[in-house]
This record gives C-alpha cells, sequence and structure tokens, in this order.
C-alpha cells in the first residue's frame, strides 16, 4: 500500500474518541493561512445589549480560522428602548460571548472539514474578559465623541486613572506587548473605556519611548464614539492609528441581502447551534459593527494599513490636520455615500458569510469555498506595487487563478478610481479575459491607479477572491 492509499484509508475511518476527546476523521481541505497573514485581534464588544453585535459576532466567529484572536471583551450595555425586556442594567454581558463560543464548539469539527486553523474553544474562553460599567445609555453624538445633557456617562475620572485597571485593560497590555511584529487590531463595538485604561497605564508606567512603540502596535477601528474615551484616547494619543465610521455595513445594500429572510435561510436555521444563537434586529440583519472587521479578512482587495484603498470594511479618509486618525469618506468620484464604500460589495461578502455558516453542516463537497487568484505569476494575497512611465502597457495576467473545488472562473479586471489619484478614465483593453493589459495614461504622471483582480467562482453561493495592483507612475 503506499502512502496516497494509506491516507485516504486513514481518512475513511469513522471518526473515533479517545478519552473524552472528539477526533474528527476528515482531513482539512484548505490550508492554514501563513501567521504573517492572520490579523491578531483584541475584540470589544458591548454584546447583550444592541443585538446587532451578537449578529456581528457570529460572522466574527466564522472567520476565526482567519485572525488569531487575542482577546474577546465585553464591555458597558447601552440600554436601548427596544431591548427593555432584557434584564441588564448597563453591566457588561461577557455569558453572551460564552454562549457563542460554546455553539461554536459545537460545529468547530465540521468548519475543521473545510479549513483548517479553527482555535479550540477552550482556548477562546480563555480569552474573555468583563468590562467595566460605564453607565452608557442615550442621547450621546456618536460622531462628534460628545456626551448629551442626559447621557447618565459617569464623567472621565470615574473610568480611568490609578486604581482602575481590569483584567481587560491588563490583556490589552499583554497583548500589545507579546513578541510578535505584527500589529494588534482592536476592533471597538461599544464604548471604549478598556482600551482608555490600557493606555493610560501604560502612559503612566513606561518612558515616553517605551509608550511610542506601544502606541505603534495598535490599530483601532471603532463604530463611532460610544463612550467619553473615544475622543479623550484621539486628544491625548495623536500618533494612534484609529479609524471611526458610523457606516453600517449594509444599510444601503439590497435589502434582500440582510433581510429577516435571508438570516433565516442562510444562518439562523438549519446551520447548525452558533447560526441558531443569532438574533433578528429590528426585523433584520444590522451588523454594522462588522465593518470594523471585514477590512481584516485576507481575500486580496484591503490592506488595512491603507484605509483610504477601500475594502470590505469600508474605505475611510484622514481626518484633516491627522496622519493617523481616520473617518468616513463620502467620495464625488461615484457618488459615495455613507455606507457604500461597504455595501458596494455586500454581496460578496455576504455570499461569503453564506458560504462559511455551510461549513457549519455540510461536508466538503457540498459546500462552496473561494478561489485563489494568481496576478502576474504571484499567488500571494498581497497588493503588488509598480512603477511605470505614463504611455508604457502594463499586462495583466490571472493566469494559474485555480478554485478548490475545480468551479469555473470568471474573471474581471477593474479601475477603481477612489482608491488611488489619478481623475480621469482608464481602459482596460479585455475586462474580462483572464490575459490582458492597459497602457498608463499620458497624463497620469505622479499619479496612482489602483487596478483590481476580481475572481468570482460558479459554485453555490459564488464566492470571489481579489488582486490589488498598485502603479505608481512616474
Ligand atoms: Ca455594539
Ligand atoms: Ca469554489
Amino acid at each position: 500500500m503506499n502512502l496516497t492509499l494509506s491516507r485516504v484509508a486513514l481518512a475513511s475511518l469513522a471518526s473515533w474518541v479517545v478519552g473524552m476527546v472528539w477526533i474528527p476523521s476528515a482531513q482539512a481541505q484548505i490550508k492554514a493561512l501563513p501567521k504573517e497573514n492572520k490579523p491578531r485581534i483584541v475584540l470589544l464588544t458591548d454584546i447583550g445589549g444592541d443585538r446587532d453585535d451578537e449578529q456581528s459576532f457570529t460572522q466574527f466567529m466564522m472567520y476565526a480560522d482567519q485572525f488569531d484572536i487575542e482577546g474577546l471583551i465585553a464591555t458597558s450595555i447601552r440600554i436601548f428602548p427596544e431591548e427593555k425586556h432584557r434584564p441588564i442594567d448597563g453591566d457588561p454581558q461577557p455569558q453572551y460571548l460564552v454562549d457563542f463560543i460554546n455553539a461554536y464548539g459545537e460545529v468547530r469539527g465540521n468548519l475543521l472539514k473545510h479549513s483548517e486553523g479553527w482555535p479550540e474553544p477552550e482556548a477562546l474562553l480563555a480569552l474573555i474578559r468583563k468590562g467595566v460599567k460605564t453607565g452608557r445609555d442615550s442621547p450621546f453624538d456618536i460622531r462628534t465623541g460628545i456626551a448629551g445633557k442626559e447621557s447618565g456617562h459617569y464623567p472621565l475620572e470615574e473610568l480611568i486613572g490609578k486604581d482602575k485597571d481590569t483584567g481587560a485593560t491588563r490583556l490589552i497590555i499583554e497583548a500589545v506587548d507579546r513578541d510578535d511584529p505584527r500589529p494588534v487590531w482592536v476592533p471597538v463595538w461599544g464604548g471604549s473605556v478598556e482600551l482608555a485604561q490600557a493606555l493610560w497605564r501604560v502612559r503612566n508606567d513606561r518612558s515616553e519611548e517605551e509608550v511610542k512603540k506601544f502606541v505603534e502596535k495598535l490599530r483601532v477601528y471603532a463604530w463611532g464614539h460610544q463612550d467619553a474615551t473615544g475622543l479623550w484616547i484621539q486628544e491625548n494619543f495623536p500618533d494612534l492609528f484609529y479609524l471611526v465610521s458610523t457606516g453600517g455595513v449594509i444599510y444601503s445594500a439590497p435589502p434582500a441581502l440582510h433581510s429577516k429572510e435571508w438570516l433565516d435561510t442562510n444562518v439562523r436555521f438549519n446551520h447548525g447551534p452558533l447560526g441558531a444563537l443569532c438574533p433578528i434586529r429590528w426585523g433584520k440583519l444590522g451588523g454594522a459593527d462588522s465593518e470594523t472587521y471585514l477590512g481584516l479578512i485576507p481575500n486580496g482587495l484591503s490592506d488595512m494599513e491603507h484605509p483610504d484603498w477601500g475594502g470590505w470594511g469600508g474605505r475611510l479618509r484622514k481626518q484633516p490636520g491627522s496622519d493617523k486618525q481616520w473617518v468616513d469618506i463620502e467620495s464625488n468620484l461615484v457618488k459615495e455615500t455613507l455606507g457604500h464604500t461597504i455595501s458596494r460589495w455586500a454581496s460578496e461578502f455576504q455570499n461569503d458569510f453564506e458560504a462559511r455558516m455551510d461549513w457549519c453542516v455540510k461536508e466538503f463537497d457540498e459546500a462552496n469555498h473561494p478561489p485563489s487568484p494568481v496576478l502576474n505569476g504571484d499567488n500571494s494575497l498581497r497588493p503588488i506595487e509598480i512603477d511605470a512611465m505614463p504611455g508604457q502597457r502594463i499586462a495583466l495576467d490571472a493566469t494559474g487563478s485555480i478554485d478548490i473545488d475545480s468551479n469555473q472562473l470568471s474573471y474581471e479586471w477593474r479601475f477603481y478610481p477612489e482608491a488611488g489619484t489619478y481623475p480621469g478614465e482608464l481602459t482596460i483593453s479585455k475586462p474580462t479575459m483572464p490575459v490582458t493589459g492597459f497602457v498608463v495614461p499620458k497624463d497620469a504622471s505622479g499619479k496612482t491607479l489602483h487596478v483590481l483582480l476580481v475572481v468570482s467562482d460558479d459554485g453555490i453561493p459564488s464566492l470571489t477572491r481579489y488582486r490589488r495592483l498598485v502603479v505608481h507612475c512616474q
């Protein structure tokens, strides 16, 4: 018997139980991402209040194989009038995280039939921390970060300071201090007091140089300013890479993509215990907080070190006067309205979510998996940046792109003007052929052109992956 045969024989054996540990027999199909491609994440969520956090967390867990999750922090709840039936008083609700991760633990064995790298539920449970109650309730201006007179917010000095450390703030500091060159992303779905206290502590205890080093390793993507600490952080740590959006993931997408019916069909029913926990929120899928991590999914489209390049997490612009603080964009180039920079990709990231929910319950052969595009011979996910002269012809070649399910692939080369600086048109000669090219416009000197390769399969649902070519015109 040769090695291949013996592997097949092994894979065909039924699952077995060793002691109390369940070992799935099926072999993982999609290889684990290399560590350097996985973003490190410490999540701050006010889960248990507005139900969209539960929706966003369901989707977040579907990418647990793509991320290195290093912290899950339950933060203070804002009490919504619509959720008055929930017996909560603003105290953080880590139990929600526990429940979702336990449900994830029940489907993890099936997820491993589709890809490698799904973390053990026990490891995730160990990362849960409870933040502090901050007295968040309405009204609060999420854009300006200024609390209304009746906000009920505790004053800043009651939230951060020398005796305000918690397990949550210590976890943030430990994650950033860890000997790992990758930055730590902190998606903020509610208030940011735990992050503020971690920064306060580091600034209090360390030298200026050490604080600088700490801040350089942090990346924050906050859905609005939801307590008084967001502004405090921005004012006190102007060099901190800090994104604020209030876009709403799919508010402006076709309703069919975020209706109750979509959610019931693709997530809530017949997709296992994790999907079953996902609630309906205001009659549909809200999930606005998801924009804080959708751009971190390694799909070849976004590079979150460049929030103005655009991707599933939206496209942002620098706050006037700052190099590190970013806000929502409204571009007049293509009538991008608030939220459109995200919703333009909605059919693609919703299909992706749908396929991954299938992974919770289906065999590999019964579900779809994304294609792997190759750009000019490069099969990494990285953007390719080149220098070129005006008038120069640039070859575009997607040869070698594959689909693990052997689906038929379709190709689109797409000029992405909003992401670059060239205001004119760019003609790509055969935009749906795998091999084509374009000529750098004569008047593009000093400008930047972004060209996307968009590769979709014909599986159910159709899945899409991307590559990005950035041309710096000399
Ligand atoms: Ca939230
Ligand atoms: Ca496929």
